[in-house]
C-alpha cells in the first residue's frame, strides 16, 4: 500500500480540531494536511464519517470506534482499507459509564435540577444508594465495556459481562453468550451497552430484555440508539419496568426535542458527549501513525474493517 499523503478530513471537526490533529501527525512524522471533500491530493484520509469521494484511495481511517454509518460493501468493491479508533476510548466512555451511575445512585442529578430552581432538596431517606456491592452486566466487554468494568470493579461493584467469546476477561466474574442475555441481565442493578451496532445487536434491547431486567435496575447505553428499541425503552420507563437510564446515544441524533426521554427525572441524557476529551486527536494521530508506517512497510493495518 502507497500512502505518502495523509488528508485529515473536516468532518473530524465533530472530535478536535482537524488542523491539531494534522499538527500533531506532521509531529509524528507524518505528511499531513487539512482537506474538504477533494481528496484528489492525497493517497489516504482520517475522517469522522464517510464521504463518496473517499472511494478509490488507499485507506481510510474512521476517527470513530463504531463505524456502522460507513458502506462497507462499498469499501470492499473500491479496494479502500477501513480501519477504526477502537481501542482509544476505554478511560473516557469508562468514565462517562461510571459517572453516570454515580450520579443515579448518590442523586447527584436531581440536586443539580434542583441548584437550577435555588431548592435545597434532598432524597427521601430510601432513594439513594451506593455503588459498591451493586451488580452490573457490562454488555461487551471490548475497549468501551473494558474500561468500564475496571472501574466499576475498582469501586467495588459485582461486574459481569456479555460477548461472543466467552473467555476469562480482566474485571468480571460470570461471563455470558449472547443468546443468555436474559439470565445476564436479570439479577443487574446496572446493565450497560458497549456493543457496535451491528445486525445482530440492532434492536437486541428490546421489551423482553426490560421485562426481564429488576424494576430497580437502570440501562446504561453508551454504545449505539440502535442497540436499543427506543419505543420498547419508553414503554418500559412508563410502566415502571426500570427505575431511570443514562443514555449517551440515540436512534435519531441529536435527540429531537419532542422525545419523550427528555422529560424522566430518572433518564440522564448526555449528548453523545460520552467519548470527548481535550487530547482525542493525540490518541487518533498515533493510530493513524502507526498504520501509516505499517502501509510502507506493507504490514497488516490495524484496526482492520475492510
Ligand atoms: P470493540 O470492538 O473493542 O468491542 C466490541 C465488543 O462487543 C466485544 O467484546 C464483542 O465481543 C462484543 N460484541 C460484538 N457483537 C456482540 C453481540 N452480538 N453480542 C454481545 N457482544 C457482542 O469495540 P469498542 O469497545 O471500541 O466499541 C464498542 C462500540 O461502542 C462501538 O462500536 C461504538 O458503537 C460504541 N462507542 C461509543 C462511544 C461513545 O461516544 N458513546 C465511543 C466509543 C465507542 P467479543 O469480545 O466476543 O468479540
Ligand atoms: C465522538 C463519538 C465512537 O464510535 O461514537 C464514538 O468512537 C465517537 C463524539
Amino acid at each position: 500500500m502507497h500512502v505518502d499523503r495523509i488528508g485529515v478530513h473536516e468532518s473530524v471537526r465533530a472530535v478536535c480540531p482537524p488542523e491539531a490533529l494534522a499538527e500533531h501527525l506532521r509531529d509524528l512524522g507524518a505528511d499531513a494536511t487539512v482537506v474538504g471533500d477533494d481528496v484528489s491530493a492525497v493517497d489516504a484520509v482520517a475522517a469522522f464519517g464517510h464521504a463518496d469521494a473517499f472511494l478509490g484511495l488507499e485507506w481510510v481511517h474512521c476517527v470513530r470506534a463504531g463505524y456502522d454509518e460507513f458502506p462497507l460493501d462499498a469499501y470492499r468493491e473500491s479496494g479502500t482499507a477501513l480501519t477504526n479508533s477502537s481501542g482509544i476510548h476505554g478511560a473516557a466512555v469508562g468514565e462517562t459509564a461510571l459517572g453516570v451511575m454515580l450520579s443515579l445512585a448518590r442523586r447527584l442529578h436531581t440536586a443539580r435540577d434542583a441548584q437550577a430552581e435555588r431548592e435545597w432538596a434532598q432524597p427521601a431517606w430510601d432513594e439513594s444508594f451506593t455503588l459498591t456491592d451493586e451488580r452490573l452486566t457490562v454488555v461487551g466487554l471490548g475497549a468501551v465495556g473494558r474500561g468500564l468494568a475496571r472501574r466499576a470493579d475498582g469501586i467495588g461493584m459485582r461486574v459481569d459481562g456479555v460477548r461472543r467469546t466467552p473467555t476469562p476477561t480482566p474485571h468480571t466474574r460470570e461471563i455470558y453468550t449472547p443468546d443468555r442475555l436474559h439470565d445476564a441481565v436479570a439479577d443487574a442493578r446496572f446493565v450497560a451497552l458497549a456493543v457496535p451496532l451491528t445486525d445482530d445487536t440492532a434492536g437486541m434491547v428490546d421489551r423482553s430484555v426490560f421485562e426481564a431486567m429488576r424494576d430497580d435496575a437502570y440501562l446504561v447505553n453508551v454504545a449505539r440508539g440502535g442497540v436499543v428499541e427506543t419505543d420498547a425503552l419508553v414503554a418500559a420507563l412508563d410502566a415502571g419496568d426500570i427505575a431511570g437510564a443514562g443514555l449517551d446515544v440515540f436512534e435519531r441524533e441529536p435527540l429531537p426535542e419532542d422525545s419523550p426521554l427528555w422529560e424522566y427525572e430518572d433518564v440522564v441524557v448526555t449528548p453523545h458527549s460520552g467519548a470527548l476529551k481535550r487530547d482525542y486527536y493525540r490518541d487518533v494521530a498515533a493510530l493513524v501513525r502507526q498504520n501509516a508506517l505499517h502501509a510502507a512497510a506493507d504490514e497488516e493495518l490495524v484496526n482492520r474493517v475492510v
